[in-house]
């Protein structure tokens, strides 16, 4: 796309200032995002592409975003917060619209930039990790009380259930001919399906309670303050129902991650026990009242199944044939699936010791 045809999406929306200049910005795997530079005292903005074949109902996705962060921003003007800081805000078309569809059927996106923010790949310190897990219990505290229907804006996104029927009609398909190279990969997956079903079961019975997430919560999409606070959370594509337990285990998996999420040498990865105690205590400070007891009892172990599920999509992207993720190269799903296993090994391995952190946290 040039600057032209940026520059006429962006007329479509109602914001204020002059536009001089549209670039890249940031390295989501989903969407195509870009920076809208204004003229002047104007904010800039947010534009995104939203992907098309990963969100089929990208109205129904928006109408989400909408009421979610209406429900936030009242929750932070009652607190005296800065309403244009502390919670996304939507920027709608001329005709009030949250989204500008395109004739080529491409959906676009607006909100504002919050200025003066900082983003991090991993925790530096332990007192970000407790800031970023304080965030995550303040987010889901500020939607305890939502109680409108939210649309599934991905089947079965956290669900392992739905998870293994796509896992096996892939190695059924074997699309790009790469399930015969990967068979020991294929049985790190097969090897915990069991393990992985009962703690599902749990949910499905509503022994572990539905509440409204983020489900995207790595570090990459929460904005933070020259300071360490959390100051706002972003990303609210997958905005909808599903475990509180969920976020947690998203967020650890890059928190407290020693290497990165596609860590060509996995013995960079482990878990960063300082890490997983900080970000623990920081979001049971703000949650410790309000989780029941069997989502206490599974809080560290919703580390391990979010991280599981994380290895079983990329490798179920690499047996694809590449067709979920970004990609930087033809094996990069599989380095990824590599390295996710490593820090799935690490956390079975620390696994009592995580247990017994959160139950020291929890008291
Ligand atoms: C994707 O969009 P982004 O980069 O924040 C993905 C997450 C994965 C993550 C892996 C909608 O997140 O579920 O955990 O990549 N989002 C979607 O880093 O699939
Ligand atoms: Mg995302």
């Amino acid at each position: 796309m040039n600057q032209t045809e940026l520059h006429e999406i962006v007329s479509h929306f109602a914001i204020e200032g002059i536009v001089v200049d549209i670039e890249p910005l940031g390295a989501g795997f989903i969407n195509d995002t870009l920076r809208v530079r204004t003229a002047g005292d104007a904010p800039d903005y947010i534009l995104q592409r939203k992907n098309r074949s990963i969100f089929p109902d990208v109205p129904a996705m928006m109408a989400n975003i909408v009421a979610v962060t209406d429900h936030i921003r009242r929750k932070v003007i009652e607190a005296g917060g800065d309403p244009t800081r502390e919670v996304l805000t939507v920027i709608p078309t001329v005709d009030g619209l949250p989204y500008w569809r395109t004739i080529s059927d491409d959906y676009w996106t607006v909100c504002r930039f919050i200025d003066g923010s900082v983003t991090y790949e991993r925790a530096d310190t332990p007192l970000l990790a407790y800031k970023g897990g304080e965030g995550i219990g303040r987010f889901q505290t500020q939607l305890v009380d939502f109680d409108r229907p939210l649309a599934e804006t991905i089947k079965g996104f956290h669900n392992i259930r739905w998870r293994f029927k796509q896992w096996d009609d892939s190695l059924a398909r074997d699309a790009a001919g790469r399930k015969a190279s990967v068979a020991r990969e294929i049985e790190w997956i097969e090897s915990r399906r069991a393990s992985m079903l009962s703690f599902w079961t749990l949910v499905e019975n509503g022994t572990i309670p539905m509440r409204v997430t983020h489900n995207d919560t790595k570090i990459s999409n929460i904005l933070f303050d020259a300071a360490g606070n959390v100051m706002c959370v972003i990303d609210l594509d997958t905005v909808m129902s599903s475990t509180s337990l969920n976020d947690f285990g998203d967020a650890i998996r890059s928190y407290a991650n020693t290497g990165a999420e596609d860590d060509p040498d996995p013995d960079n990865v482990s878990l960063d026990m300082e890490m997983f105690r900080a970000y623990t205590e920081g979001y049971l400070s703000q949650r410790r009242s309000t989780l029941v007891t069997s989502e206490l009892e599974h809080l560290a172990f919703s580390a391990r199944y979010i991280t599981y599920e994380q290895v079983l999509r990329f490798l179920m992207d690499y047996i694809d044939g590449d067709v979920y993720y970004k990609t930087a190269g033809t094996d990069h799903n599989l380095v990824r699936t590599r390295a996710q296993y490593r820090l799935l090994q690490s956390m079975e391995e620390r696994y009592d010791d995580m247990c017994a952190v959160v139950a020291r946290a929890a008291k």
